[in-house]
């Protein structure tokens, strides 16, 4: 039987509150904007049970696709989950509300390890949801694979690799390579990235933020660069593949929850965040999407086998190689004209 963490009573009054909107009348919808594969089914289920609405989720594949959509006047979703560079961006445009914590006493439980390289130090406006370590996954038939970005300039692996369609973590990767800081705003490095770039761009099949799963999966694709946990989620299905960290260096992102500025519901959002803290609960989300919530009292609640994976709890050696995307500010510029160009590029 499911046990729950005993919710503060402004949580419980809250709930029972919705719950009472609920009789009689149509439910509440709370309206999600998330990454694909990023949330156990039973745990959204259980959201609903216990706070008598529906959850009604949508997906974006990329941090500037869905700033795209809302800088164009997509309104109507109560949260968000973007990435901790893009929650700056969004916060300084003023598209973010303030969070009110005596709705969130389960984010006590945060992991302050990983907090203090959060940008919002405070959670004032985000709640960090899930940690992604950006990996190179293979399979067998890819033959004698090293654990670094130059396996993209293997001519033998041509029009069977990936790499993602993510302006920060592609030319992150080059950087990197190239030894340099994956946030770099150097006009040389930044050159440098772009012709490594170039030249991967010849041997991949293809950019790619969601197919590349299903293309490992099935052996249509040998070597992918990927989000730690969708990899983990395709080598649970097939037990052939391996996943490394590239020895040069790689992303570490954070995945936030963010209320939007004019949330059309924004306690339930807050209810939502809460839950996802309940340390059942995370360690059931964590154990489905193979991404870690940092949530501390979750962590003895985990199986024994994900406790001992070396992606959701790295050693030191591997924490010292990752870096965390950072928001470049008016920089940002150089990096969309630089991907608009290697996009470009024949
Ligand atoms: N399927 C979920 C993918 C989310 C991974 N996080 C993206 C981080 C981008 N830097």
């Amino acid at each position: 039987m499911k046990k729950f963490s005993r919710p503060a009573l402004s949580v419980l009054a809250l709930a029972a509150m919705l719950a009472l909107a609920g009789c009689g009348s149509k439910k509440p919808v709370l309206n999600v904007y998330t990454w694909s594969d990023y949330m156990a089914p039973s745990v959204v289920k259980e959201f609903e049970r216990q706070f008598a609405c529906k959850v009604q989720m949508n997906y974006f594949d990329s941090n500037e696709a869905m700033y795209a959509k809302f800088k164009n006047g997509a309104r109507g979703y109560d949260v968000i989950f973007p990435s901790s560079y893009m929650v700056k961006l969004m916060d300084e445009q003023g598209m973010l509300r303030k969070l009110d914590k005596s709705l969130l006493p389960n984010v006590a439980n945060v992991d302050e390890r990983y907090l203090s390289r959060a940008f919002d130090k405070e959670m004032d406006h985000s709640v960090p949801y899930m940690i992604t370590v950006t990996c190179l996954a293979y399979t067998p038939a890819a033959g004698g694979v090293e654990a670094n970005y130059g396996q993209f300039d293997r001519a033998d692996l041509k029009g069977r690799m990936t790499l993602l369609n993510d302006l920060r973590e592609v030319i992150g990767a080059a950087l990197k390579h190239n030894g340099h800081s994956l946030n770099s705003v150097d006009d040389a490095e930044l050159a440098e990235a772009k012709e490594t770039i170039l030249g991967w761009k010849k041997n991949i099949a293809t950019f790619e933020n969601e197919q590349y799963k299903i293309g490992l999966a099935s052996g249509e694709f040998l070597l992918v660069q990927g989000y730690s946990g969708d990899l983990m989620q395709v080598q649970d299905e097939n037990g052939e593949i391996e996943i490394v960290v590239p020895e040069e260096g790689t992303a570490l992102s954070f995945d936030d929850m963010v209320i939007p500025a004019d949330a059309p519901n924004p306690e339930l959002a807050h209810a939502f965040i809460n839950f996802l803290y309940d340390p059942e609960i995370s360690a059931q989300n964590t154990e489905y999407v193979f991404y870690l919530c940092p949530n501390r009292a979750s962590y003895e609640l985990l199986g024994e086998e994900t406790r001992a994976n070396p992606i959701l709890f790295p050693s030191e050696e591997t924490v010292a190689k990752l870096e965390m995307i950072e928001d470049l500010g008016e920089n940002n510029a150089k990096y969309n004209k630089l991907w608009d160009e290697i996009k470009a590029a024949e």
